[in-house]
């Protein structure tokens, strides 16, 4: 059988094995990203295989959903490098149990969620569901500063540091419930983040109404990216799901899947017709600015529905029960996924402004609607004009031209699809390489698919899911890489490595040290000469510092039902160093990396000998990095 080349020359078998150690292909009209490692410019090939050391060309940020965490892949080797603890606890690093990481997960919460915890015997949540990590943006473009986060499950948004990759703030949005759709404000910078709450509720959820729907409402949020705290809020009519903001900085756009306001399947998904909202942000600014709106637990709020006729939102019907909403990098076009519906609809942000006036058409703004296939959810985009939609029940990607959907849509007879992949299997989200910015250069897509089924080696009922590496740098689209990946990644993004520089080490400036910094001065101590143990009424704190493979202190004693807190600087200052606390059956452990100090606060209260010593691989004598914490029983 003569295998099938593709237009560039080359055949499948070529691609995708054979002896050749790193194939490689030619590489058809890639745009050369600015600052790219010349390693990779190379006659614009593209690499399908990277060999052992290699290092790849784009971070890839993954959320995952319900684990509540975001990765750290390489692409296109779809290699997973880090996981970065959110949401959830993490055993690794102590995330959700050292002070440093609980006053984050904590700071943030408002005080009816703090006295809810603390009836649970709690200070924060334990879970989370990840959905949407997108990078700041200066000038259309990320900018490598951070990336943001949603939690669906316990209306929150994150921050990490792009320069520590650790999570530096989280904020509980008011008033809405359950955020969902998340992006960044484009243009001119980050600058505000876009949130959606997608699940209806009454606006003063006391209890007062219950099963009146009719009173229920959603809320759609800008919080100041820098400050991490809310700038303003729009109450909408329907619900929202996913969101994107223009290029231009004058407008947001939210999906709503349940215009109708139901709150069963049947309701739900009753009307033809949904809507997005269009959010005006130079008019909700101007009247925030002006005093005119209603402050809700300490935020000022709009009325953004349809019944107010303001100008702060103008509601655009799309077919049926649309989901994804994704900003083309022709900084024109926005197009919203039909899910229910086969199409997808083309906004056209120039005809937005019109909408404003009174008599204006709503769908005066779409300027195409190509039927693709079954369950449309998310685009993709090249960079040169083309589109890529997941379609969820055939388990395809559709590749589409966006011009050419506009030329069928006003008459012409023109087919806008280009090709489809068959992916493995039900794909949600899908993203293109730099995809989301001004600079898309059409290499890769990642299809994120719901379902691995037969693709792996059966593990069980609970199966991964599959992503999958898609060559896009021809018109047809080549599935390079199956990637397994535990729940459940909805979303992702990749940022070509030029746009990402973080530290080797920590930075003993970094606010996250300031208040051990202080505690230590307060009590004459310095972090990185530390060996002291500081007695305080029933609270002891204990300082070390950690050289590998040593604590600096071998031994500390404390009293039965003493407060104590565990203070470990890392003075080791080199590349990957990073050492551990853990002690034994304290269930007390936590991550030290270079120049990081890190504390834990724990009673005392099993008495004896309990060793600590250093979890994270360190040295030959890392076995040895090891002391003892005799704690004196009471009455003694
Ligand atoms: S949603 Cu999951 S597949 Cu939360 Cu972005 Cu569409
Ligand atoms: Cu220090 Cu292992």
């Amino acid at each position: 059988m003569k295998e099938k080349e593709n237009n560039l020359g080359m055949s499948r078998r070529d691609l995708l094995g054979g002896t050749a150690k790193t194939a490689v292909v030619a590489g058809v009209g890639a745009v050369a990203v600015s600052g790219a490692n010349p390693a990779f410019a190379q006659g614009d090939h593209q690499k399908f295989e990277m060999a052992p050391g290699e290092l790849d060309e784009y971070y890839g940020f993954w959320s995952s959903g319900q684990a509540g965490e975001l990765r750290i892949l390489g692409v296109p080797s779809m290699r997973e490098l880090m996981r970065v603890p959110v949401f959830n606890r993490c055993s690794a690093t102590g995330w959700g149990q050292t002070n440093e990481s609980l006053k984050i997960l904590t700071e943030g919460l408002l005080p009816e969620t703090k006295a809810y915890l603390a009836a649970q015997g709690k200070v924060t949540y334990d879970n989370g569901d990840l959905h949407h990590p997108h990078m700041s943006f200066t000038d259309g473009t990320y900018d490598g500063r951070y990336i943001f986060a949603n939690d669906k499950a316990n209306t929150r948004v994150a921050r990490i540091d792009c320069n520590t990759m650790k999570c530096d703030k989280i904020i509980e949005i008011p008033n809405a419930h359950d955020i969902h759709g998340m992006r960044p404000q484009k243009y001119p910078r980050t600058g505000y983040i876009f949130a959606n709450g997608e699940h209806e509720a009454p606006l003063v959820n006391d209890g007062k109404i219950l099963d009146d729907p009719s009173q229920y409402s959603c809320i759609f949020t800008a919080i100041d990216g820098d400050e991490m705290k809310v700038a303003w809020q729009v109450i909408v009519s329907g619900n929202l799901d996913n969101t994107d903001a223009d290029y231009q900085g004058k407008y947001a756009f939210s999906t709503s899947y349940n215009s109708e306001m139901g709150t069963n399947l049947a309701e739900m998904t009753e009307s033809e017709l949904d809507h997005v909202v269009v959010f005006n942000i130079k008019a909700i600014e101007k009247a925030v600015a002006a005093g005119d709106y209603q402050e809700m637990k300490g935020v000022p709020v709009v009325d953004g529905r349809k019944e107010a006729k303001s100008q702060f939102t103008r509601y655009i019907p799309i077919p049926n029960s649309p989901h994804g909403c994704n900003a083309a990098p022709d900084k024109k076009h926005i197009v919203i996924n039909g899910k229910l519906s086969p199409t997808v609809s083309i906004i056209d942000v120039t005809k937005v402004d019109a909408l404003f006036a009174d008599d204006a058409d709503p769908r005066s703004a779409v300027v195409g609607e190509p039927q693709l296939g079954l369950g449309p959810l998310h685009t993709a985009f090249d960079g040169q004009g083309n589109a890529f939609t997941t379609l969820f029940l055939d388990s395809q990607v559709a590749k589409w031209n966006i011009d050419k959907a506009i030329r069928a849509y006003a008459g012409e007879e023109v087919d806008p699809i280009i090709s489809k992949v068959d992916v493995h299997y039900q794909p949600g989200h899908n993203s293109t390489s730099m995809g989301e910015t001004a600079e898309a250069d059409g290499k890769w897509l990642i299809s994120m698919n719901k379902f691995s089924k037969d693709r792996f080696l059966n593990v069980g009922p609970l199966k991964p899911e599959n992503e999958q590496l898609i060559d896009i740098s021809g018109d047809d689209m080549k599935v390079v890489h199956d990637g397994p990946t535990f729940a459940e990644p909805h979303d992702s993004i990749i940022v070509h490595r030029s746009k990402v520089n973080p530290a080797i080490v920590w930075d003993r400036s970094d606010p996250i040290f300031q208040d051990a910094i202080k505690q230590a001065e307060a009590d004459g101590v310095d972090l990185e000469y530390a060996e002291d143990v500081i007695r305080d009424g029933n609270k002891v704190r204990v300082y070390m510092h950690s050289v590998a493979p040593t604590f600096s202190l071998e031994k500390f004693t404390v009293k039965q039902g003493d407060e104590v807190t565990v203070y470990v600087t890392n003075i080791d200052d080199i590349d990957d160093l990073t050492h551990g606390f853990c002690l034994s059956n304290y269930g007390v452990a936590m991550e030290v990396a270079p120049q990081a100090t890190a504390s834990v606060t724990f009673i005392a209260e099993r008495p004896g000998v309990h060793w600590f010593y250093c979890q994270w691989f360190c040295h030959a004598l890392h076995m040895e990095m090891r002391g003892r914490m005799f704690v004196e029983p009471r009455g003694a």
